[in-house]
């Protein structure tokens, strides 16, 4: 008796043992989950889609199967087959897409996935974006230097003020005959640039340039947008209003004795990890460049443009915006070629200064952009007379060093006000624009996240977060010239990309998200003592480089990220970074009623 229920119990063991390594075998060779250590491997848009816009999510496995759309209680609504991607993840993975867009009821969801599991938790409604675009609005507000952070406007993150730099010095580099160094200015405000506390007038530029754009193509959406900002309610939209912070501290870095613009206002060295109160370290602005000054110029142009139309409230702003412009875009004409190199004016001064650079060596893009913003704003077609606006063939993506398009956007946009005074470049660069797009999206469709960033791995650098959002930008330019929607898609498709359906899982923009980044290389969230990471900022994203030294666990370029706030390579914060995903995030929330 009892050996016959010893062998038979061996027998059970054996058997169930038999069928472990059977189903275990079975899901590696049929629904292996690609590995990852935390998070889901259903990929998707974090935050929400609209009834009537595209849904997709993007399973990581390597079988097929069917999907299935759940009520947060579990009950199943809407149900498809995947669909195996039609080329493999930078990694050689082939992925399974599921895509739900033809489900539009308004509710909170989750998605499963048999052998992946669940989604994050997300919704489908109207203004499903709202949230998101707003608040990463709203992290101007938490990064602006020289006033505190009010508790009744930031909450738990009330701060100090920091950086009142109402006693900043002339660098020797900036000296002058009117403005010998040591000559002692004052440049408060602004907005700090990104983990650390410096103010650099390039990077400044095409952030307020673009968030600048933001309002001027969506006056009345961004009308709509409320910051509880301390300015808010003065007649003034919000986003005007934050822009203002950092314009009237970009006023101040123009020598008014010649017209020329500092290249920003620094230490000498970063910053410990501290709060901005404790930085106090002595602060200067440095050599004139003709980067920073036609930057400058360009927003100044674009600024007394928008501004004209609050002359009551901002008497004698947009004027003078003009007036600044004009003056900065002389000094550059006279000195068109002056880079900050800085290595060669720390062999020749002191102090020595080692933040970040921003030294761009070719001028002929920033030359276009105030160019075109100059002629825009005043109609004078002499600007646009001194330069090439069709230098080359070439259409890059805007970043801090590559402002081209940004003029060219200005021209299309504003190309019915221009009548018999337009460029005759102008059919030109709109067909060239169109056939960026048309390059943007063509296979977008057959990379494993159907995203237009996804495309390429060149896309993934330094800031690689805000290639997807100006490559949204660029779409957008091109939905509003031409009325296709399919631009509008795959501008969303990249937003979505930044949302979570992506390569490592995360959302990227702090504070929006199931699994968002809580360690951001930004000086007050490490600084603060407050568990959650100050919210509505954007990690600079996937960058397989580790300029910072830092490990990163996957060298695939879309996947190269850590969520380590000594990894400034990939999780610094940065005003370039934020604006064009505010751009993003907000003028699909203002198009949402047009997306299919
Ligand atoms: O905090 C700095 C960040 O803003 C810059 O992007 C980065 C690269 O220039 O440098 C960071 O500062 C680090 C410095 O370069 C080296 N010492 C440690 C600093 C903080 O990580
Ligand atoms: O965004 C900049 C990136 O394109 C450069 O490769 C990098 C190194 O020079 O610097 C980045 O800008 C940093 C700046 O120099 C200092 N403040 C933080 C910026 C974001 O990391």
């Amino acid at each position: 008796m009892y050996r016959n229920y010893f062998w038979r119990g061996k027998a059970i063991a054996c058997i169930c043992l038999i069928a472990q390594i059977i189903c275990f075998v079975g899901q590696k060779t049929f629904s292996q989950p690609i590995s990852d250590s935390t998070g889901t491997h259903v990929r998707l848009n974090q935050i929400g889609f609209y009834p009537d816009g595209q849904k997709i999510a993007v399973v990581l496995q390597s079988s097929g199967g069917t999907f299935h759309l759940q009520t947060l209680s579990g009950k199943d609504v809407f149900s498809s087959e995947l669909k195996k991607s039609n080329m493999p993840a930078f990694g050689g993975i082939y992925t399974q897409i599921a895509d739900f867009s033809s489900f539009a009821q308004p509710g909170k969801y989750k998605l499963f996935v048999n052998g992946a599991g669940y989604s994050y938790p997300f919704e489908i409604k109207r203004n499903a974006l709202q949230s998101v675009a707003a608040g990463s609005l709203k992290a101007f507000y938490f990064i602006r230097a020289s006033a505190p952070i009010e508790k009744k406007y930031a909450g738990k993150w009330n701060r100090a003020e920091g950086h009142p730099d109402n006693h900043v010095f002339i660098h020797p580099s900036a000296a002058s005959e009117k403005r010998p160094a040591g000559t002692v200015i004052s440049s408060p405000g602004g907005w700090y640039d990104a983990g650390d506390y410096n103010k650099y007038i390039v990077n400044s530029g095409i952030t307020t340039g673009t968030l600048l754009s933001l309002y001027e193509d969506f006056p009345d959406y961004m009308k709509t947008v409320k910051l509880n900002i301390p300015e808010s309610g003065n007649g003034v939209p919000d986003v005007l209003n934050e822009i203002l912070w950092n314009l009237r501290w970009m006023q101040t870095m123009q020598d008014p004795n010649d017209g020329g613009v500092y290249h920003k206002l620094t230490n000498a060295a970063f910053d410990k990890m501290e709060m901005p109160d404790h930085a106090i370290e002595p602060r200067y602005v440095v050599q004139k460049g003709t980067a920073a000054t036609l930057d400058f110029a360009a927003v100044m142009a674009q600024a007394g443009r928008i501004f004209s139309k609050y002359k009551k409230q901002l008497p004698g702003l947009a004027d003078s915006c003009i007036v600044e412009a004009q003056k900065a875009w002389e000094w550059a004409v006279k000195n068109p070629a002056v880079v900050y190199n800085q290595d060669e004016i720390n062999r020749k001064f002191e102090p020595k200064v080692t933040t970040g650079a921003y030294g761009d060596r070719n001028f002929t893009d920033e030359f276009i952009w105030a160019a075109c913003e100059l002629f825009v704003t005043t109609r004078n077609n002499a600007f646009l007379n001194t330069i090439k606006i069709l230098p080359d063939t070439t259409m890059p993506i805007p970043s801090w060093s590559q402002v081209k398009l940004l003029g060219y956007y200005t021209l299309v946009k504003n190309s019915s006000a221009q009548g018999g005074n337009a460029p005759k470049e102008l059919p030109e660069i709109k067909r060239r624009l169109l056939a960026l797009s048309d390059d943007l999206i063509a296979g977008a469709d057959d990379n494993a996240y159907q995203t237009v960033i996804t495309k390429s791995k060149s896309n993934f650098n330094w800031g690689s977060n805000s290639v997807a959002a100006n490559q949204g930008i660029a779409l957008i330019q091109a939905y509003r010239l031409s009325g296709k929607k399919k631009y509008l898609n795959y501008a969303l498709a990249d937003l979505d990309y930044i949302l979570g359906r992506n390569g490592t899982g995360y959302s990227y923009l702090t504070g929006f998200g199931s699994k968002t980044p809580r360690h951001p290389h930004h000086r007050p969230s490490v600084a603060d003592g407050i568990a959650e990471p100050v919210p509505g900022l954007l990690a600079g994203g996937p960058n397989p480089g580790m300029q910072d030294k830092i490990k990163v666990p996957s060298l695939n370029p879309d996947e190269a990220y850590v969520d380590d706030d000594r990894a400034y390579a990939v999780n610094e914060i940065a005003i370039n970074w934020n604006a064009p995903f505010a751009y993003l995030a907000n003028a699909i929330e203002a198009l949402q009623q047009q997306l299919k």
